[in-house]
């Protein structure tokens, strides 16, 4: 891959920005301060899940400094940060799995599982 450092920042970062955007409003449905919508959730989970392989190629040699929260720790624990990326992959694709059902007895651990997913990562490597 060819790119500026600014713009694999810009490109990673905006594929979180997009995840957060429907993670939040499903987030907000598990919570019950949006009405719970089967499909609209099951759409969004979906999207998460398929954003949610975007990311990786963005973090690459020379984007740790600038423009970003993310902090060097990336490259010097890469095995545990792909993990991180790799556990964030499955569980999004479980949770669009578990969302077809529509019971949010199965949804809302597994939309917990992914919520994890985020924060582990960003205590360990985002400023
Ligand atoms: C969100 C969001 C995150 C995660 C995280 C879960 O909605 O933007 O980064 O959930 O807060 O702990």
């Amino acid at each position: 891959i060819a790119a500026k450092p600014e713009d694999a920042i810009n490109y990673r970062q905006g594929t979180f920005s997009a995840m957060a955007w429907h993670f939040g409003t499903m987030g907000a449905m598990v919570k019950g301060k949006v009405d719970y919508d089967a499909e609209d959730f099951s759409r969004r989970a979906e999207i998460v899940s398929q954003l949610s392989k975007l990311p990786m190629e963005g973090f690459m040699p020379g984007t740790y400094s600038g423009e970003t929260d993310a902090l060097p720790a990336i490259e010097d624990e890469w095995d545990k940060f792909e993990g991180g990326m790799n556990a964030l992959v499955e569980r999004s694709a479980k949770l669009a799995e578990v969302a077809k059902t529509g019971d949010m007895d199965q949804i809302k651990p597994a939309f917990g599982e992914v919520g994890k997913t985020c924060k582990g990562c960003h205590d360990n490597f985002k400023d």
